[in-house]
């Protein structure tokens, strides 16, 4: 069994993290096979969630990887720093300014702050990305997939509207409409002109091992393999590609991942979503995928597609239950 001394890993935020979480603890205990506990993971992550506000940039996905892996993030939230207080919030709101139901806590205003004074000063996202990680050391190099501005926006119905739908962007879909109403579109503004942040390609490339965590296959993964290059650098890499479903039973764990499944029209399924995102032998990207326990009933249809498939639980109720789950996609594809 060849030793796996880099992995890659495709990031959204809370899904993405969790599971860096449970790989970063399994490398270390030594219990992925053939993967060596000092190996180094790269983490591509998803910037199209980012967003101008107050006159801040945000960028939630790589926030909330840096913040989780740094031990900053606040468990229950899920983002966001710990032992956070709101006054700016507060104080933003007593004067009236809209916006405020995204919330930006004093803590992490400092980091957006930061960010933004890098930002007008010449420095790429990812140079920012880097000065950050500095103070976090989150133990995984972060690369924000692309150092262009990049943003999702979701077309939702809108009587009022003389098209009689609106378009927002993604953060007001899930925080201010809590995804509450249905996505007709979504839509990756300025994708297409991106180009793939620095080291993004190499990371793809030369790597061991790559891996699509349980985040969002759509607005997560699936704006990153948007990103002009990423497919081909997953097509052509030596690399073993494997994911894990954000899907189980029928829908997400947590997120919105159903709704905007339903926007694009793929099956809200476990191996619809292996599908979905294809076997890398028929042009697609995954040479395996893991369903749940749960959706076992899955797995022939998704091996018919080219793609080694298993069930295992998928469940990240503790670091050691995330290890397995890495330790089962490990050995998927590197068996
Ligand atoms: N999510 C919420 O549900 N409410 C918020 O007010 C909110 C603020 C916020 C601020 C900074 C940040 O990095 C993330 C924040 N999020 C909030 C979560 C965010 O919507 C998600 O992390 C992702 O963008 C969705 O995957």
């Amino acid at each position: 069994m060849s030793d796996v001394e880099r992995i890659t890993v495709l990031s959204g935020g809370m899904g993405g993290a969790k599971f860096l979480q449970g790989l970063l603890h399994g490398i270390a205990a030594g219990i992925l096979p053939g993967v060596s506990p000092d190996a180094e993971v790269t983490v591509v992550a998803n910037t199209a969630d980012d967003l101008w506000v107050h006159g801040l940039k945000v960028c939630p996905d790589l926030d909330t990887v840096m913040y989780t892996l740094g031990d900053g993030i606040d468990p229950e939230r899920g983002w966001g720093r710990r032992e956070e207080t709101w006054s700016v919030r507060e104080e933003l709101t007593a004067y009236g300014v809209d916006n405020t139901w995204f919330g930006l806590g004093d803590r992490d205003v400092a980091t957006h702050l930061v960010r933004t004074q890098m930002l007008e000063a010449g420095y790429p996202l990812s140079a920012v990305t880097r000065a950050l990680c500095e103070r976090w050391q989150p133990g995984v190099r972060l690369l924000p997939m692309t150092d262009d501005r990049v943003e999702t926006h979701v077309a939702v119905t809108d009587e009022e509207a003389p098209s009689g739908r609106r378009v927002v962007h993604f953060q007001e879909y899930w925080v201010r409409l809590r995804a509450g109403v249905p996505a007709e579109a979504v839509v990756v503004v300025g994708l297409e002109q991106s180009t793939p942040g620095p080291g993004v390609l190499e990371a793809l490339r030369e790597t061991d091992l790559v891996v699509l965590p349980p985040s969002n296959p759509v607005v997560s993964v699936g704006t990153i393999l948007g990103v002009p290059g990423v497919r081909d650098a997953l097509r052509d890499t030596p690399a073993p590609v494997v994911g894990l479903s954000p899907i189980v039973g029928g829908t997400h764990v947590r997120g919105m991942a159903r709704q905007v499944l339903e926007a694009v029209g793929v099956e809200v399924g476990a191996g619809a979503v292996g599908r979905h995102y294809g076997a890398r032998s028929a042009g697609g990207v995954l040479d395996g995928w893991l369903v749940d326990s749960r959706d076992a009933d899955d797995v022939a249809a998704v091996r018919e597609a080219g793609i080694a498939c298993a069930a295992v639980p998928l469940m990240m109720t503790d670091h050691d239950a995330t290890a397995a789950m890495a330790a089962a996609a490990v050995s998927l594809v590197l068996g």
